[in-house]
């Protein structure tokens, strides 16, 4: 069985404001699998290609900045329905309109710093997966923990 992978990325503020674990322990305990983790320093070529659909958004110089003000750290998360439900952890967009409980509703303020990025389709979670991890992941899927998980 393939599992459904989608790209989640703690931005420079989550990073310095130590939230990698939090991150990471919110997709844990749902029960999804963390199949590649890489710190990043980024630059405007890489990011440009991340987001190629904003760039012509009023807030992308921004936005840029803001991607550009320390490393990130990226990962791969493997599980059903990884991408949807990926995103309804994060919260929304704006973590104003985020509900508690969720990373944004839970952790941040302005849209400017929302601490977190996750795919929004399989389509752009195949296509962000390849741009950070160029030289591929190793794909593995757990034997017990498997069926603690899924029915
Ligand atoms: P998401 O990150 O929820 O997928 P998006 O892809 O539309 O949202 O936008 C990418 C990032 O750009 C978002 O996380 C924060 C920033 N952004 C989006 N809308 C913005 C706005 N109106 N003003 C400032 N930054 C914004
Ligand atoms: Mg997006």
């Amino acid at each position: 069985m393939s599992l459904e992978k989608t790209y989640i990325m703690v931005k420079p503020d989550g990073v310095e404001r130590g939230l990698v674990g939090e991150i990471i322990k919110r997709f844990e305990n749902k029960g999804y699998q963390l199949v590649a983790i890489q710190q990043f320093e980024t630059n405007k070529d890489i990011l440009n290609q991340h987001y190629e659909d904003l760039k012509e958004k009023p807030f992308f110089p921004k936005l840029l900045n803001y991607m550009l003000s320390g490393p990130v750290v990226g990962m791969v998360w493997q599980g059903k329905d990884v991408v949807k439900t990926g995103r309804k952890l994060l919260g929304e967009t704006d973590p104003l309109k985020s509900a508690p409980g969720t990373i944004r509703g839970d952790f941040c303020i302005d849209v400017g710093h929302n601490i977190c990025h996750g795919s929004d389709s399989v389509k752009s979670a195949e296509r962000e997966i390849c741009l950070w991890f160029p030289n591929g992941i190793v794909t593995w899927e757990r034997k017990c923990m498997h069926d603690l998980i899924y029915e």
